[in-house]
């Protein structure tokens, strides 16, 4: 495979991306605490939630896939709209996020309930250290976009989240985005 440029849109996403993944509510439906907020949700049309558009790239050593997120805002009652979240499956490999624009909190928690926060917004970098879950909030009133780059093979492990869950949350708060415990565990 010879290098290749992709470029981004004047909203930062992706233009031409090989592979494109939209979640709605119901791809996610049990993550959110307030299960009546989502059934209401569900009810008033099932709304997007986030897009992930892809780069193609062959999953094997020494490759990096990338791929930007494009994440409404909203509330599912106090919770901001999230993402699906996942361990990598390789739990030896790490991740870097780009923010483009718009703001959120990225939450990532080891298997022994260590957690933390951390800022996303125009500009920032993160580093998501090898065998931390993690997932982003929506927490501004604009869409949130972000690059992301991971080994290609790296996987992803969402049952993981699906059983177990993270064991806190970001709601909106009367100061503003809030860390909570999660009342899904
Ligand atoms: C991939 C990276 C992101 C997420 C994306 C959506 O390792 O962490 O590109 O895939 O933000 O989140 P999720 O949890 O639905 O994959
Ligand atoms: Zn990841």
């Amino acid at each position: 495979m010879k290098p290749f440029a992709k470029w981004t849109d004047a909203h930062g996403m992706m233009a031409e991306p090989d592979n494109m993944i939209v979640r709605k509510i119901s791809d996610m439906a049990s993550a959110y605490s307030d299960q009546a907020k989502v059934q209401e949700l569900l009810a008033a049309g099932d709304p997007v939630v986030y897009e992930m558009l892809e780069a193609s790239v062959p999953s094997v050593a020494g490759e990096l896939a990338f791929c930007t997120t494009t994440m409404r805002p909203g509330l599912v009652g106090d919770e901001y709209f999230m993402t699906k979240g996942h361990y990598h499956e390789d739990e030896t490999t790490a991740e870097i996020y780009y923010t483009i624009s718009g703001s959120g909190i990225l939450l990532a928690e080891t298997e022994n309930n260590d957690h933390c926060c951390l800022e996303m917004k125009k500009g920032s970098i993160i580093h998501v250290e090898p065998g931390w879950a993690h997932r982003t909030y929506n927490t501004g009133d604009e869409p949130l976009v972000f690059l992301a780059v991971y080994p290609a093979t790296a996987g992803h492990n969402y049952k993981k989240i699906e059983q177990g869950g993270f064991s806190h949350t970001v709601t909106k708060g009367e100061n503003g985005p809030t860390v909570v415990e999660n009342a899904r565990r």
